[in-house]
Formats: C-alpha cells, sequence, structure tokens
C-alpha cells in the first residue's frame, strides 16, 4: 500500500476565530495527537480537505463531549486543527448534553455543521467558513427523534449529509433504523417526509453516504448487538435512498470499541477516515476501558474493485506517533 502521510514536527502558533490554530505535519496513525478525537466526517472543499472529528474530553467518564474542532489540509501532509468551531450547550439555547458525531457540507458559498445532542436532537449550524464560528440559525433542532415519521428506538445520532450531483442534499441519520430526510435548498429544513432506508444488513449507527462511478455508496457501523465487535459494513444502491444491496465489511472492530468512518476523495485518491483507541491504550494501559471514550482519528487508503466494491481496509499504526503524542495522559 501507498505510503501516506510523511512527518515532521512541529507546532505553529497561527491566528483563528474561536481559538488557537495548531499547525503540525503528518505521518502515519493517528493523525492527531494532541488531544483525542473521533468520528471524523471528511470533505474537500475547495482544494482543501477538511476532518470533523468530536472531541473525546480528557478527563471522559463517557461519551460526554462538548465542543467541535476542524482541521485542514491541502496535501495529506501537513495538517491544522483550527481549533473550537462550535459549542452547541454554549451557542443554542436547547443542547445540553453529548455533544456527537457530526457532519459538515458547503452550499452555495455557507457551510452546514450537522451535529447530535442529547441524543434525540440534531442541529445544524451555520458559517461564512469551513472553520467556524458557526452559529445556530434555527432556535430549536432541525429534527429530533419525535419529529413526525422518524423511527428510532435507541440513540437518535450521527448526521451524515450527501449532496447528489443534481443538487439534493440528503441526511442520513439514527441508531439502529437509518433514517433519511431531503434537506430544502436553505439547507436548514426539510421537506417533511422521512424515509427509511432498506437494504442494510445488521445497521447500528454512522452512516455515511458517498458517490463512485454513478452508484450510491451506503456505510455504516453495524451492530455490537449480534455476537460481534461493530464493522464497518456496506451496501450499494442505484438511488440515495435505495433500496440497498448490501455489500461486505470495509474495515473490521477497531481498539476502541465503537466504529465510526467516512469515506472520501481528494487529490485523485481515495481515503478512509476512521478511529481507533490505539493512543488511550498506550497512554493507559492500566485503566480498562480507558480507550472507549479516549479515541483517536486515523486515515488509511481506500480502494475499488473492478466491480465497484470497495476492497477491506487494514488499519495502520505508528509506532513513532503512538511515543510522541502530546494527548492527556
Ligand atoms: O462518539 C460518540 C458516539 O460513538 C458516536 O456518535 C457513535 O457513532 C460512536 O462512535
Amino acid at each position: 500500500m501507498k505510503q501516506i502521510l510523511t512527518i515532521s514536527l512541529g507546532l505553529v502558533m497561527l491566528s483563528a476565530c474561536t481559538t488557537k490554530t495548531i499547525h503540525y505535519e503528518l505521518a502515519g496513525n493517528p493523525i492527531i495527537t494532541h488531544m483525542y478525537s473521533a468520528d471524523p466526517s471528511a470533505h474537500v472543499f475547495g482544494d482543501s480537505l477538511y476532518v470533523y472529528p468530536s472531541h473525546d474530553r480528557d478527563h471522559a467518564m463517557g461519551f460526554d463531549m462538548e465542543d467541535y474542532h476542524c482541521y485542514v489540509t491541502a496535501d495529506m501532509k501537513t495538517f491544522e486543527d483550527r481549533g473550537v468551531i462550535f459549542r452547541p450547550f454554549e451557542q443554542t439555547t436547547w443542547a445540553k448534553k453529548n455533544a456527537w458525531a457530526p457532519d459538515c457540507v458547503e452550499r452555495n458559498g455557507k457551510y452546514y455543521l450537522y451535529y447530535p445532542t442529547d441524543v434525540k436532537y440534531i442541529g445544524v449550524a451555520v458559517s461564512d467558513h469551513p472553520w467556524g464560528p458557526f452559529e445556530d440559525p434555527l432556535g430549536h433542532p432541525l429534527l429530533t427523534i419525535d419529529s413526525p415519521g422518524v423511527v428510532c428506538d435507541r440513540d437518535f445520532i450521527d448526521p451524515c449529509v450527501f449532496i447528489d450531483d443534481d443538487g439534493q442534499a440528503y441526511m442520513f441519520v439514527g441508531q439502529n433504523t437509518c433514517c433519511c430526510i431531503k434537506l430544502n435548498e436553505d439547507m436548514i429544513s426539510y421537506d417533511g417526509e422521512v424515509h427509511i432506508i432498506e437494504g442494510l444488513e445488521e445497521f447500528f449507527e454512522a452512516s455515511w453516504v458517498h458517490k463512485y462511478a454513478g452508484k450510491y455508496y451506503l456505510s455504516y457501523s453495524n451492530s455490537p448487538f449480534t455476537g460481534h465487535k461493530p464493522e464497518i459494513a456496506y451496501a450499494m444502491a442505484d438511488n440515495p435512498l435505495g433500496p440497498y444491496e448490501y455489500k461486505g465489511i470495509i474495515l473490521g472492530p477497531v481498539s476502541s470499541g465503537t466504529n465510526h468512518h467516512s469515506i472520501v476523495q481528494f487529490g485523485g485518491d481515495w481515503f478512509l477516515f476512521y478511529h481507533t483507541g490505539d493512543l488511550g491504550i498506550y497512554n493507559h494501559p492500566d485503566i480498562p476501558g480507558f480507550e472507549s471514550v479516549h479515541r483517536s482519528v486515523c486515515v488509511d487508503y481506500l480502494y475499488y474493485n473492478e466491480d465497484g466494491t470497495i476492497r477491506p481496509v487494514v488499519p495502520t499504526v505508528s509506532e513513532e506517533k503512538l511515543k510522541n503524542n502530546t494527548a492527556f495522559k
């Protein structure tokens, strides 16, 4: 496999809208080692690739995350942490806890950050820049577990937004059942209908939709309640709303317990972003479960077979990156 990222060092302080920007170079996994991070959503805006992870807090006892950072790279070699871009509990009146896996898309020069809170709300925040500052335009969630048509018997989390070539935007969301809404042109409202996605095997959470060679790919974490640890599985369809046909596993179980990913094309290559608990285990092998809530974002190349199916990705890890990490210990 192609060598992904070359390393070197350093920290350069740049200005940022809300907090300091940290600039450093990459090489090997995890790609974020100065803090804990999870649930990476990667998108290309202009000539750069942006990653929006959730943030596992230093003293986390559970998934009690509270803010979002934005990371950016122009070359998959150097990387910048643009600092905190949104704090739902401070910047909305209604979000109170559990700022989990976000996603961010661009439309007409504005950036829309979709995020779950309280395991029942999906909010949207808007900015003129990918790195924020983001603001709550609605004053209430965009969608909730109680919205008409939503099917959810567990946590209503993990929004992912896909904009098709015809301009229609879709938000896939949910746990145990994959719900989908068609967003309106304004990206902060939808047409009122909730579609239930069919054809996914053992769907649990962390949906992600991308398009390749005219086909739609819905990848997701399968269920930890069916006798195995969660894997990233995928299905393919001719339409964003399906029906989907199950195709198999992209990524096996990782060391964090939860499995969450995104797939993006950048500079002619395809990448799988995901998280592991390797850094958490390295820093605290003495604390059982530390790695489950102190995760780290990773990236590896992703390849397709000639028939359009995806080759399983084998996660990589760099001992150097683990050794030199500056995350909470
Ligand atoms: O990070 C909190 C939750 O863990 C996410 O929302 C899930 O996808 C899982 O990764």
